[in-house]
């Protein structure tokens, strides 16, 4: 794994997960103050500065972080385990939406529906190919169609994150069949 690609994991652990495993605490909004990010990182053995963390940022596949206007703070645009409101407005979503998870969860998401677990929101991809590679990550691929044009009807809100991903509290049974 490349340096930069190292950083940006260790970067979503403490921004999304884990602030205080490096001494820092995050604004009630998710951010960190940069400056003492810097500090904690290369305390903790992480060797990087502006440069790098700029670059990082610009970079990563997924812009998965983002700084406020002046760069004095920087926050993981989604994916959080810890609560932080990351100011998200509430957006009607493509009429279908897809979740990419593991053939075992299913028995489990086809009796309780799809629930956030140990994030914030549950995640849906705008695409099967995007939700393909979610769902890899966790074992053999099942790629679920959910009926947003339906959940938006009976009032389920959706938001979309800084970084393009589709966010919701809960998807019931009734709304999602097995897309491949
Ligand atoms: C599953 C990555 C059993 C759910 C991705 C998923 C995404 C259930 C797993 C983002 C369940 C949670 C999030 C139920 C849901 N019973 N299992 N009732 N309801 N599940 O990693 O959506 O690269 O927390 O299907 O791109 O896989 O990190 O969520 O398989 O956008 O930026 O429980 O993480 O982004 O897994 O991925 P996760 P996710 P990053």
């Amino acid at each position: 794994m490349k340096h930069d690609e190292r950083l940006g994991r260790f970067l979503s652990m403490v921004l999304r997960h884990k602030p205080e495993s490096i001494g820092i605490t995050l604004d009630e909004y998710g951010y960190a103050d940069v400056k003492e990010l810097l500090e904690a990182m290369n305390i903790h053995g992480k060797h990087i500065d502006m440069t790098i963390l700029e670059r990082i940022v610009a970079e990563n596949d997924k812009k998965r972080y983002s700084f406020n206007e002046d760069h004095t703070k920087i926050r993981a645009s989604q994916g959080h385990s810890i609560s932080v409101d990351l100011q998200l407005k509430q957006k009607t979503p493509p009429k279908i939406l897809y979740h990419g998870t593991a053939k075992r969860f299913l028995e489990s998401i086809q009796k309780e529906g799809l629930l956030k677990m140990s994030r914030q929101y549950v995640h849906l991809s705008k695409d099967v190919q995007t939700a393909v590679k979610v769902g890899q990550r966790h074992g053999e691929v099942v790629v679920l169609n959910i009926d947003t044009e339906k959940m938006v009807k009976d009032g389920y809100c959706f938001y979309l994150s800084d970084n393009g991903v589709w966010l919701c509290e809960k998807v019931p049974c009734q709304y999602f069949s097995i897309e491949l």
